[in-house]
């Protein structure tokens, strides 16, 4: 079948979706380069890092997550408070010695206090000072709490779909889809860019992945930046046994959210420490132009220096 892809379109039904991963693998994975080579440079692929700035300890219930309260003691991962000013800029530092262009603090919050803000703030206006692009990850935001990120001159804001509408409630049953929705509106509002994505390999139905895709699709903007997570499967989570996604249908994702949002970043996120190069390599095929660099995620492990500069000069790639 032959799809014909406009421009940006806001209007992707589950069927047409489905369409595209039901394709020929080469035809969608060649439909996928082409599209990306039309709207960005091919062979560059962004790196940005991560940093955990406030660990564990938290409120929500999300089924994947090691940072859970519920799951904490069979994970084991303790609690830390709100990191100091200090510490993350000299993290910001290295990371960008590193050849990291965006730094990205993440904490395990429901939503951000307003006395927090006052840190984060100054944590934006520190890393941003360096010269790097800052992303924050603090959970659900209120308008007005976008508005002071804004200020603060937050480049991106992350905050995931996760999942199909209907997966979703088997994944998280603390906070709903819609609330996800508003919080992205806030953002949007405010003029930070969206990265908003989710995370595949969570037992879900190739038809929640487009249900997913639809979502951010549908957006009244794309996302500017679209994260594919493959599930980390964390020990004591009660994700950690289920059956790992197959590759191939991982890119397939990768390749369908790079068709639909065609302006979009989208990120090779969570989930290439288990990854061959080769997979990575199909990945990147399909349209993923970032992945974040260094040794851990949030709390888990990610390829690190070595592994990731060997497979650039294999790939021929160089980082932006
Ligand atoms: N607490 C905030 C929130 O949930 O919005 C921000 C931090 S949270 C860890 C950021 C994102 O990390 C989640 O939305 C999820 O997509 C991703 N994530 C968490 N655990 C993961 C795992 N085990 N594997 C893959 N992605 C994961
Ligand atoms: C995203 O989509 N993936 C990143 C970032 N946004 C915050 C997080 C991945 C976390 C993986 C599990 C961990 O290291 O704790
Ligand atoms: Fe909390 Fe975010 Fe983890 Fe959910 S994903 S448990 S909100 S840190």
């Amino acid at each position: 079948m032959n799809i014909h892809v406009p421009d940006t379109r806001h209007d992707w039904s589950r069927e047409e979706v489905l369409a595209l991963f039901d394709r020929p693998f080469m035809d969608l994975v060649f439909e996928a380069q082409a599209v990306h080579r039309r709207y960005h440079t091919a062979n560059e692929v962004q790196l940005s890092q991560l940093l955990s700035i406030k660990t564990g300890g938290c409120a929500e219930d999300c089924a994947y997550c090691p940072q859970a309260q519920k799951f904490a003691k069979d994970t084991g991962l303790k609690a830390s408070k709100l990191m100091g000013l200090d510490a993350v800029l000299s993290a910001a530092r290295a990371a960008k010695d590193a050849g990291a262009s965006r730094f990205c603090m993440g904490a395990a919050w429901t939503r951000p206090k307003d006395r927090d803000l006052d840190d984060i703030v100054q944590m934006v206006e520190g890393v941003g000072a360096m010269g790097l692009q800052t992303c924050m990850t603090l959970g659900m935001l209120e308008d007005y709490q976008a508005k002071r990120l804004a200020d603060a001159g937050l480049d991106y804001y992350n905050h995931n779909l996760d999942s199909s509408p209907e997966y979703y409630k088997e994944i998280i049953t603390t906070r709903t889809f819609e609330e996800r929705l508003d919080t992205l509106e806030h953002v949007r509002a405010a003029g930070i860019n969206v990265c908003s994505g989710g995370i595949v390999g969570m037992g879900e139905s190739r038809d929640d992945r487009a249900g997913m895709i639809v979502s951010l699709a549908n957006l009244p903007q794309h996302p500017q930046s679209v994260p594919i997570n493959r599930l980390v499967r964390v020990k004591g989570t009660p994700l950690a046994e289920v059956q790992e996604i197959d590759g191939l249908e991982f890119v397939r994702t990768i390749a369908v959210a790079r068709i639909t949002m065609p302006r979009s970043t989208v990120r090779l996120s969570a989930g290439r420490e288990t990854m061959s190069d080769e997979l990575q390599a199909l990945c990147f095929m399909a349209g993923a132009a970032s992945i974040f660099r260094g040794e851990k995620l949030l709390t888990t492990p990610n390829p690190g220096e070595d592994r990731d500069s060997a497979l650039f000069e294999k790939l021929g790639l160089t980082a932006a």
